[in-house]
């Protein structure tokens, strides 16, 4: 790793790196998961588990980009929790290939009905209790949004304290051994969009905060429909087109919700972990500078593979390097409200939350019209030598464009 720049601990787990992977794309498998703990990526995080495996929804139920080109990638899907159960998760062959990378392993879970999740804890418990070192934490999924006639528990806040307190109440978070045989628990929840909403979930999270010791913000934007206009259907086939919205359609949503819930959890030992459109070194900064201890990569995972934790972690390394930052702690949950840049400075260019991917694409097409342009006056000038009207050829060029 180098230099150190980005260690930080998660609810009490020390990761070499803040950057590490979301649960769900190229997570399935043993293999897809020994990748990225042989990439940089902080940790490694398992598909969400359910008690029993399951095939997921029908294909095709994952398209990116779908919502035009020049923009930062972004995704839809409803996988519908494709997984191989949580004793695939928790088997010797996945554990032991995940440990031999040396990273942290989390295992995500998110149980079709409460007491599958409450079984398979029970599970991680029996490995635990044999080895403590082999799973570093629990991931507890609260926002999937797409099994069908099933509601997003993190938007019933009943229903959500329910299974708070009775998930608290396992043994796993209150070992009465060692404090350090005590599982660290993180709750994935779901994107808020209305103050009160951040307000509740909070309160529910710091009502558990001796068991939750931090949250991931946020899961995908559920019931989104993306269209094909050309073929004048839904993009995706499960759930009448009905998906979660991921990538960086929800950057500026993730960053609100990271913040949201920074504001309200700082200072009382419940970490923020931050998920949702990070493409480049500059988005993990931006989530960060928000209040996030560390950030996951879902999306861009999917698109570019395992490399996207070496490329987006040595973006943020550079970055921090130039900014003079040493450490993540010294600019986390610093982000300054508006003000007007000093000396008369211009608001840099650019659109708002463009990753730098976005920017080089954006900055390529300005390139090509340019070239277009020249090549057109070019073809102007020697028509105008060779006598034929050069307003003539402007106007055809023009218009053939
Ligand atoms: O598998 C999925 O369809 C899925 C899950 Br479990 C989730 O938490 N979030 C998401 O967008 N898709």
């Amino acid at each position: 790793m180098g230099s150190g720049r980005l260690e930080t601990v998660v609810g009490g787990i020390a990761l070499e790196n803040a950057v590490y992977n979301a649960s769900g794309p190229r997570t399935g498998r043993v293999e897809a998961l020994r990748k990225i703990g042989e990439s940089r990526a902080g940790a490694v995080v398992s598909k969400s588990a359910t008690l029993v495996s399951q095939s997921g929804n029908p294909f095709p139920r994952y398209r990116e980009d779908a919502l035009g080109a020049g923009r930062a990638p972004g995704s839809i899907n409803s996988e519908g929790l494709p997984n191989e159960g949580i004793d695939y998760y928790l088997s010797g062959s996945v554990v032991d290939a995940v440990k031999a990378t040396g990273k942290p392993y989390i295992v995500s879970l998110s149980g079709l009905k409460l007491a599958d999740n409450l079984e398979m804890l029970n599970r991680v418990a029996e490995v635990r209790d044999r080895d403590p070192t082999r799973i570093a934490g629990v991931e507890l999924n609260l926002a999937c949004p797409n099994i069908p006639g099933k509601p997003t528990v993190a938007y019933d806040f009943e229903q959500m304290e329910d299974v708070l307190s009775q998930v608290a109440e396992h043994p796993l978070f209150r070992s009465s051994k060692s404090s350090s045989s005590k599982c660290p628990l993180g709750v994935k929840l779901a994107p808020y969009f209305d103050v009160p909403h951040f307000d509740r979930a909070a309160e529910l999270v710091l009502r558990h905060k001796d068991v939750v010791r931090y949250v991931v913000t946020t899961n995908t934007i559920g019931n989104a429909l993306v269209v094909d206009a050309e073929h004048e259907m839904a993009a995706i086939a499960p759930k009448g087109g009905f998906g979660g919205l991921g990538g960086g359609y929800v950057k500026q949503t993730a960053l609100a919700n990271v913040k949201a819930l920074y504001d309200r959890l700082e200072g009382s030992g419940v970490d923020v972990v931050g998920v949702g459109g990070v493409a480049s070194g500059t988005d993990a900064f931006e989530l960060i500078l928000c209040g996030a201890k560390a950030v996951q990569v879902g999306t861009t995972h999917w698109t570019e593979g395992a490399g996207c934790f070496d490329r987006i972690s040595a973006e943020l390394d550079a970055l921090m390097k130039k900014k003079g930052y040493a450490s993540i702690e010294q600019f986390r949950g610093k982000l300054k409200p508006y003000s007007k840049p000093k000396g008369g400075a211009k608001q840099p260019k650019g659109h708002l939350g463009e990753g730098d991917a976005a920017r080089a694409e954006r900055l390529a097409l300005a390139v090509k019209r340019m070239h277009a342009l020249v090549m057109l006056l070019v073809v102007a000038l020697a028509a105008t030598a060779m006598q034929v009207p050069a307003i003539q050829v402007l106007i055809e060029g023009l218009s053939s464009r």
